[in-house]
């Protein structure tokens, strides 16, 4: 397998202790042990994911889908949105510190052969990991390019055999009032927790969806959705649901969070289309890359409407947004 390795995040954008510590984390995650009572019931594979020489994740594959230049990691990894430790921009980064992504496990159901609680290990394991780099548009009007590192999604739901009658794909958060301060104290603001999205199954089976991981090379900070979360690329922002812990089969649409919140602003479909705007923020024509000035023009689809359009012929875009 070939085996590239990142570049380096400059050392004083992070601690070298709380890069050492999130390691030996993931290391423990990613370990070759496995709890010996679920080990027969779902494939794990002979390949373990590995942390290469330098400390960073060993990614087998790289895919860059734009000429953009990274966002800095440092922006990624303190302008955030994770309602769940303050609806402010830092407030993830400030108040995340203490939440606690190891030991961790995903429940998953449903319509499925192969339902279960699978440990982070077992979920993790099989899957070589492999560097994205995306264009991320949040359905605020600002954007981001981020070098994730993750696995396809549809790899990993493969493996618990969906049924033919499985439609859609449910994903929660975790819910834990005792570190997310916004579940805790009944906020202005407040979102209906656990934080809940979908996709339909098509979209989840598409190469270009995937759980992240890591970005930069290194495991995912707390802010950004640690130890596992989604990203699905021509997707508004919202989308890409954090630190998941249920993945469920279903048949029917799934009510996600902010279409709770606020059903006319957000729809389930949230394809990135600069044609509609139903949301009371203003135009989605436009959208400012963090770190520059001027205003880009938004692309349908994010920019991926070669690879993801066809999955929508004959929809609506306008009804379905
Ligand atoms: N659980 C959870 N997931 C979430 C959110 C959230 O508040 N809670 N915010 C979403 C929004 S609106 C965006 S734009 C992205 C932001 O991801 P980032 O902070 O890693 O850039 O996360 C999405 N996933
Ligand atoms: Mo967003």
């Amino acid at each position: 397998m070939l085996i590239k390795t990142l570049q380096t995040i400059a050392s004083s954008e992070i601690t070298p202790e709380a890069l050492y510590l999130r390691r030996r984390e993931f290391l423990k995650a990613a370990g070759v042990t496995v709890g010996a009572a679920l080990a027969g019931a779902l494939d794990v594979g002979a390949e373990p994911q590995t942390v290469g020489p330098d400390g960073k994740l060993a990614v087998a594959k790289k895919m860059v889908t734009t000429t953009d230049a990274l966002t800095p990691y440092r922006d990624i990894t303190t302008y955030n949105n994770f309602w769940e430790f303050g609806e402010d921009k830092p407030d993830a980064s400030l108040n995340a510190g203490g939440f606690k992504t190891s030991p961790w496990s995903v429940a998953v159901q449903g319509l499925c052969t192969k339902p279960g609680v699978y440990t982070l290990e077992e979920i993790l394991k099989p899957h070589p990991l492999e560097e994205r780099i995306y264009r991320m548009r949040c359905v605020e009007g600002w954007s981001m390019v981020i070098p994730w590192v993750g696995f396809p999604l549809g790899d990993l739901l493969k493996r618990f055999q969906p049924q033919a009658s499985a439609r859609f794909v449910e994903f929660t958060t975790v819910l834990r009032p005792q570190e997310m301060p916004a579940q805790r104290l009944r906020l202005a603001a407040t979102l209906p927790w656990p934080y809940k999205e979908g996709l339909r199954m098509d979209e989840a089976m598409h190469p270009l969806t995937i759980i992240a991981v890591g970005l930069y090379g290194s495991t995912l900070p707390n802010a950004n959705g640690a130890p596992l979360r989604l990203v699905v690329p021509w997707k508004y922002g919202f989308k890409g649901i954090k630190s998941i812990v249920r993945i469920s089969f279903v048949d029917k649409q799934p009510v996600t969070t902010w279409h709770i919140a606020n059903a006319r602003a957000y729809g389930f479909w949230a394809n990135v289309n600069p044609m509609v705007d139903p949301s009371p923020r203003g135009g989605q024509q436009k959208e400012r890359r963090i770190g520059e000035f001027f205003m880009r023009n938004t692309l349908m689809f994010n920019g991926y409407a070669d690879q993801v359009a066809s999955m929508y012929s004959g929809m609506d875009l306008g009804i379905n947004y």
